[in-house]
């Protein structure tokens, strides 16, 4: 892997930078040391490196110029949360929704993992900003992996290299993050295409010390430590402590037919569709979806009371199965090129394709495993989380803002999930109180972006339970205080949205994708103060003539359904949050089961 990386000394003045680099280089015993400059010469010659090694495969540049197909190893295909572990000081503070495991001991087998780990490989060292460059929202991290795949999808992923550490200088703090794929190589070993230690993951973080520590894998949130590890599960504490919230929400900007413009943050489960709805071409003529953000947005107080939200990625690391000119034309746009492909199928001309793409299924397909694909066969061709790496500023719809060092102000606020059932299209929340509750039970049906059963219904509060840094009951008590930081007139709005809801022969009851915009104009009106909405025990709901539906047929019927929420249902749902409670037991705050007996009472009724 060494061939035309030149190794430079020390481009940095950092003292603890260079130190740590020396100490991890004399643990791991790489062959070699490689410091990314971030620059684009550099990404082609290790992209041309990862073709070498057969982890790439160059897709034909007249179909996708500039883009490349990896496959994993089947078994490092997601992110692995019963292998994800907070080794804060104290359980207590891990809370009962993490993995904790005592620090030192975590140490000591980390440490006996990666000693000699990097054997055989480059070492390389990848400075990265999560955020703008020299914004004051901004955190810079050091990632230190034995994967040229992790250090190219870094570089879309995130602002990095030289102008990183430039930025950092001689005194700055950095999030150490250290990455192992776990495939030491003997001398005249061949490396295979995708290395890993699959049977050894360990995904861990340090939250006091602000360390991130990962081995055995290189699938996205598990190797590339910027986006899961630091921007959600370290950055939360950071927010804990600093009084602002790091969340894992997409941003839009919306503006509606007479120009004027909202930014609307929402939160759903990894695979539910925050991509699309980052991205949406809006069915309702006149409205206008710009894209800040698709994953993760820092939130913060501006001088003016109000919440501004920044998106820390530089890149979008999207499901790729589902997605097509019908579900998602901006996406199907991005990807056009100068995109890594990861886990989808492959076809003989040189050009990827997953279920749901476009168009007919072309013949003699490569799998996501590298086998020749059997129609029919049983298995899909792309993995479920089959993903794609591409730069934000690809996008043709970003956002001329999506980088404001000072964020853009938010209006609302969505939490949504799959929920075949009870849950309505959109609720308004009655207060931010109420909200805080609505998203303290989010629930949804499991999805491919976790190993683990896909279609189970599990609680996922804020869509934060396998990402927040600590003990998720004083998580909720944050979110509450936050609330009380300013006048109630300029928090945003709380809303829960369910795209997913089925009749009860299993069929979607809403069409979703660019229909929700309707969902999205009706919000914007009650912003304005201009509908009015009907009470129901989980909030207000949309009154049926104020959502406009022209040019979509839809029942009335199905919209009363949609509208509804049916009570006895609501009784199961209460006494399925009691339990989700139980668990959070003394710490859970009071303001919050209040507002479960409060839903109590008006299910009873
Ligand atoms: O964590 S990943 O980045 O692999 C994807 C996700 O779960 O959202
Ligand atoms: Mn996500």
């Amino acid at each position: 892997m060494n061939r035309g990386i030149r190794r430079v000394k020390y481009p940095t003045e950092n003292k603890e930078l260079i130190y740590w680099v020396n100490e991890i280089e004399k643990w791991c015993e790489p062959e070699s040391v490689y410091w990314c400059d971030g620059s684009s010469e550099e990404y082609d010659r290790l992209a041309q490196l990862l073709v070498e090694n057969g982890t790439f495969k160059k897709l034909s540049d007249a179909k996708r110029p500039n883009s490349y197909w990896a496959h994993s190893d089947p078994a490092d295909v997601a992110r692995v949360e019963d292998r994800t572990f907070i080794c804060s000081a104290s359980e207590r503070d891990a809370g009962p929704t993490n993995n904790w495991r005592d620090p030192v001991e975590m140490r000591d087998v980390l440490n006996g993992l990666f000693k000699g780990s990097m054997k055989g490989r480059t070492m390389y060292v990848v400075p990265f900003s999560m955020g703008p460059l020299g914004s004051p929202f901004s955190q810079i991290g050091v990632e230190i992996t034995d994967s040229g795949y992790v250090a190219v999808n870094m570089r879309i992923m995130a602002k990095m290299g030289q102008a990183v550490l430039d930025q950092l200088g001689r005194d700055g703090d950095f999030v150490h993050c250290l990455h192992s794929v776990g495939a030491p190589l003997a001398p005249g070993q061949r490396d295979v295409p995708w290395p890993c230690d699959a049977e050894n993951k360990y995904i861990v973080h340090f939250p006091e010390t602000r360390e991130i520590w990962s081995y055995g894998s290189g699938y996205g949130g598990n190797a590339l430590l910027g986006k899961k590890c630091l921007a959600l599960r370290i950055a939360s504490v950071m927010a804990r402590d600093d009084g602002w919230l790091a969340e894992h929400m997409l941003i839009m900007k919306l503006t509606d037919p007479t120009g004027s413009v909202r930014y609307i943050s929402g939160a759903f489960p990894s695979a539910c569709g925050k991509t699309n709805l980052a991205m949406l071409l809006p069915s309702l003529p006149g409205w206008k979806v710009e894209t800040i953000g698709d994953d993760i947005c820092w939130l913060r107080f501006g001088p003016d009371g109000r919440l501004y939200g920044v998106n820390p990625e530089a890149g979008f690391f999207g499901v790729a199965p589902g997605t097509s000119n019908k579900t998602n034309q901006n996406a199907m746009r991005t990807i056009s090129g100068d995109t890594i492909f990861t886990n989808t199928a492959l076809t003989p001309d040189g050009d990827i394709w997953w279920e749901g793409i476009d168009g007919e299924v072309p013949p003699n397909l490569t799998d996501w495993r590298g086998n020749p694909w059997v129609p029919g066969s049983g298995t899909p061709a792309a993995h479920p989380n089959a993903r794609f790496t591409v730069a934000a500023d690809r996008a043709p719809y970003i956002a001329p803002e999506w980088q404001d060092p000072n964020g853009v102000p938010i209006s609302a606020i969505l939490f949504g999930g799959r929920r075949a059932s009870l849950i309505p299209l959109v609720t308004e929340a009655k207060s931010w109180e109420h909200g805080v509750f609505l998203g303290s039970v989010i629930a949804s049906e499991t999805t491919a972006a976790a190993e683990g059963k896909v279609g189970n219904l599990r609680r996922d509060p804020f869509a934060m339970l396998p990402f927040c840094g600590y003990n998720m009951a004083d998580y909720f008590a944050h979110w509450l205080s936050m609330g009380s930081r300013s006048d109630a007139s300029q928090l945003p709005r709380i809303y829960l949205v369910n795209w997913f809801r089925k009749d009860e022969n299993g069929k979607f009851l809403w069409p979703g994708y660019g229909e929700n915009s309707r969902v999205l104009a009706w919000i914007v009106a009650r912003l304005e103060g201009r509908v009015g909405a009907q009470e129901t025990a989980l909030g207000f709901t949309p009154i049926p003539e104020d959502l406009d539906t022209t040019g979509m047929s839809v029942a009335p019927q199905v919209l009363e359904t949609l509208f509804s929420v049916d009570s006895t249902k609501l009784i199961d749902e209460a006494e399925d949050i009691a339990r989700h409670y139980q668990q959070f037991g003394e710490d859970l705050p009071k303001e919050l089961s209040d507002q479960l007996e409060e839903l109590r009472r008006s299910a009873a009724i």
